[in-house]
């Protein structure tokens, strides 16, 4: 009796393996291809808005050295915008905040996305678009600019752009470009490519606002080039602003 308990036992154990091993297989499948982002008609949506700051002593703003095409690229040195915050509200300007993993929602707005070279600085310093954009990249200089583009998962360029010329660029895949022009070595940029429309780029005082968000419990984040990235969580209820405040500590 003992032994056919045992052998029962054995098949069960069997059994049980073979469904976790198929289990698994399909989570990792599932894990490895990650779900598309739906669009659907988002009605009764939240907001979310808040701010991003610096708690500490503001940092000494880093100077660029202009050491060509003075005439266009101005004779001043320039300061640079990796990190700009704020004096007085210590808010810090071009973090871009976003919503993580959010599986449905509005539809991705079809914005003319635009990267300017301007006196010989890239405008703005920090551009964020839904993936599946196209961004218009210009230079409104009367000298040469390069557009190197750091991708890693998008298709890298590297092309010079004569003055008032423009390239357009699609950004398939989320990922963070970095973009230098490398006639100028001061000029850089970032084009942060998102998973889906919910994200928006810093004020001048930190601020930022996320509209249209059905409600639930969603992951958010902030980035920012020199301090990194910032996680929280976030409720969104019908019809009502909730607010996420990020901060960060001085290093
Ligand atoms: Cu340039």
């Amino acid at each position: 009796m003992a032994k056919s308990l045992r052998l029962m036992l054995i098949g069960g154990m069997a059994i049980s393996v073979l469904c976790g091993v198929s289990g698994l297989s399909h989570t990792t499948m599932a894990a490895g291809k990650k779900t598309p982002y739906k669009e659907i008609e988002v009605s009764d949506g939240g907001t979310i808005t808040g701010s991003v700051t610096f708690d500490g002593d503001v940092p000494e703003v880093k100077i660029l050295r202009i050491d060509k095409d003075e005439q266009t690229c101005g004779h001043d040195n320039k300061q640079s915008e990796q990190l700009v915050i704020n004096e007085g509200s210590k808010g810090i300007q071009y973090a871009v905040v976003s919503l993580v993993d959010i599986p449905a929602g509005k539809k991705a707005e079809a914005t003319a996305a635009v990267l300017d070279q301007k006196e010989c600085v890239f405008v703005p310093h920090v551009l964020a678009v839904s993936a599946g954009s196209s961004v218009d990249l210009l230079n409104s200089d009367d000298v040469m600019h390069n557009l190197h583009s750091w991708s890693i998962r998008n298709p890298a360029f590297n092309e010079g752009v004569s003055g008032g010329g423009k390239l357009t660029k699609k950004f398939d895949i989320p990922e963070i470009v970095k973009i230098t022009c490398d006639v100028h070595k001061w000029m850089s940029a970032f084009i942060k490519v998102e998973p889906n429309p919910y994200f928006a780029v810093t004020d001048e005082n930190g601020r930022f606002k996320i509209e249209n968000v059905p409600a639930g419990s969603y992951k958010i984040a902030a980035w920012q080039e020199k301090l990194g990235k910032k996680k929280s969580e976030v409720v969104v209820k019908p019809n009502e602003e909730t607010v996420v405040d990020f901060v960060y500590e001085k290093k």
